[in-house]
């Protein structure tokens, strides 16, 4: 019986940048994303054969203060007195490399406990759970997910089928986490406010084009919106920035593609890697398009 659970990546179309209260941990704006369903992690929870919690990721041994962070986090919704656990999770996400991995392992984390465990949980309470252990982990459980300021997370319906690739500028681990990133462009943007009214707007916006399934105004708002995120970092003291010169070379590329009629998107996270959106009937044409020109690895994220 293969007992992993499965947890996936999301992308947002309409990005999560800044909370506005911690605990619960509640979003500054707004957002919506797209749910990878190739990008995934799977986590197994088994006893564990020490005397300590241990915590595997591709068979890697985490350090200490990873495995606090992770027990800490299961330890607000699992029984108080339990035996020593191992916790072994694969990730087809390069980890921490602004490719989602925290969604998607949050979300596999959240559902083996709920198994391992036998809490029973409806989905809703997972959703709720996930959350406090990455953000952007409510909105992996479902295909297209608002999370609103409130904390409410809503699915949404959209009659496309998206398709979406990864033109990896980089797969290391990201220099700084997206918690303290945010927490900096929070405290230090001169353009956080701005950036949240846009947001704010950009989410309104999405919806109807979502509803409408208009796919050139998804795509403009959702590079528009990403370029709004990652402008927050510049305006930070001190100031920083996710994206390098790849990066920026990628996004001309889906620029050239667009020139030359093709429908396609990008966007960036927390790291330096370009997402390109585009609609399933067209991934063939625009994934020969884009080999020719980014001779780099290209990761198929919805086959
Ligand atoms: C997003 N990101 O909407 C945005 C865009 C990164 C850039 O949500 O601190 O790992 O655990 O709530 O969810 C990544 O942040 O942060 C993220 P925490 P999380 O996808």
């Amino acid at each position: 019986m293969d007992s992993y659970s499965l947890g996936y990546a999301n992308i947002a179309l309409v990005k999560y940048w800044g909370k506005k209260s911690k605990d619960p941990v509640l979003p500054f704006n707004p957002n919506i994303s797209l749910r990878l369903d190739n990008l995934l992690s799977k986590t197994k929870i088994e006893p564990s054969l020490t005397d300590e919690d241990e915590f595997y990721i591709n068979d890697e041994k985490q350090s200490q203060e990873e495995v606090e962070k992770i027990t800490k986090f299961i330890a607000k919704f699992t029984p108080i007195e339990r035996e020593k656990i191992c916790i072994r999770s694969y990730n087809t996400v390069p980890t921490a490399a602004g490719l989602s991995s925290s969604s998607s392992g949050t979300m596999a984390l959240v559902l083996a406990c709920n198994k391992y465990f036998k809490l029973n949980k409806t989905t809703e309470e997972l959703v709720e759970i996930s959350k406090e252990g990455s953000g952007s982990s409510c909105r992996s459980f479902y295909r297209l997910a608002a999370w609103l300021e409130d904390g409410s997370v809503e699915e949404l319906s959209c009659d496309l089928d998206f398709g979406m690739m990864v033109l990896v500028v980089n797969e290391d681990r990201k220099k700084i986490s997206s918690r303290i990133a945010m927490e900096r462009c929070v405290q230090t943007s001169t353009t956080f406010d701005a950036w949240v009214e846009k947001a704010k707007e950009d989410f309104v916006d999405m919806k109807i084009a979502l509803k409408n399934a208009d796919f050139e105004k998804i795509g403009a708002i959702t590079e528009a919106n990403a370029l709004a995120m990652h402008a927050t970092t510049t305006t930070s003291t001190p100031s920083f920035t996710f994206l390098t010169d790849e990066s920026y070379r990628a996004m001309e590329i889906v620029k050239t593609l667009q020139e030359k009629g093709y429908r396609c998107y990008f966007t960036m996270d927390a790291g330096p890697n370009v997402k390109v959106l585009y609609l399933k009937e067209d991934q063939e044409k625009i994934y020969e398009e884009i080999s020719k020109l980014w001779q780099k690895k290209i990761i198929l994220c919805m086959e």
